[in-house]
């Protein structure tokens, strides 16, 4: 029986464990559906040229002071003092076409911080399923679904996202998985996949952002394929 050497896709749950999936990755896809890289994917969408992520408060204030556009979001609000916060919607009017944008988020940018040593860090999230599913599958390297999760928590958002990219690549027939995670991303997707806003709604981050009458935005990120952009990091900026 000759050895299987497609590439594996696998998925980690929160950035947290990321160490212990991190086994010859290649290519890391930051997920946080609910909002960090649906606002990212967005932005670019709608003309933002350049984003920089910042794990803390602390990087964002000084990029502010040196002048940049600072999105700033804690608790699912805009941090006070800065003029943006993680709402994906606020790029749709193109006021920041051509701009450069300083992100920093509770979990999202995290997530990116802890992959930013990886061969590529690219941005995913339903917005860019498809588009960003053909281009990993085009990359036939190994591949690692990094779901931000809550403060290090489990999220059910990005696993299912996860789960999507996983049956797109497995479904190519070029990817080989191991991990049990991979195996229970996959299907929760199966189970969400007809109706992502029904099947969260329990869900903690559904109910937090409800509760901050941001369910337009809850279903704006759960919309798949609404843009074919894939940014990816590139000395700690995103292009
Ligand atoms: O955790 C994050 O990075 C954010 O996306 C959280 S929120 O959706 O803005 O509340």
């Amino acid at each position: 029986m000759s050895e299987d050497s497609r590439p594996r896709v696998e998925v980690c749950f929160t950035p947290r464990s990321y160490e212990l999936y991190n086994e010859d990755v290649d290519i890391v896809v930051c997920i946080d559906v609910l909002r960090a890289t649906s606002a990212i994917c967005t932005a670019f969408e709608y003309g933002v040229k350049k984003m920089i992520p910042v794990a803390t408060l602390e990087e964002a204030i000084e990029y502010r002071q040196k002048g940049f556009i600072v999105a700033a979001e804690r608790k699912g609000q805009i941090v006070e003092g800065f003029e943006l916060g993680n709402s994906p919607r606020r790029y749709l009017d193109g006021e920041f076409d051509g701009k450069t944008i300083v992100i920093t988020t509770t979990n999202g940018t995290k997530a990116i911080h802890t992959a930013r040593k990886a061969q590529t860090v690219v941005i995913g999230s339903l917005l860019n399923l498809d588009a960003l599913s053909e281009w990993l599958i085009k990359q036939e390297r190994n591949v690692m679904l990094l779901g931000s999760g809550w403060k290090e928590t489990f999220c059910l958002e990005d696993t299912i996202c996860a789960g999507a990219f996983v049956d797109q690549l497995q479904q190519s027939g070029g990817f080989r998985s191991e991990f049990d995670s991979t195996i229970a991303a996959k299907y929760l997707y199966l189970s969400a996949k007809d109706n992502y806003f029904g099947y969260l709604k329990a869900s903690s981050h559904r109910r937090r952002l409800k509760a901050l009458n941001l369910n337009e935005d809850i279903k704006f990120c759960l919309t798949p394929n609404q843009t074919s952009v894939i940014p990816i990091l590139r000395n700690g900026v995103l292009e």
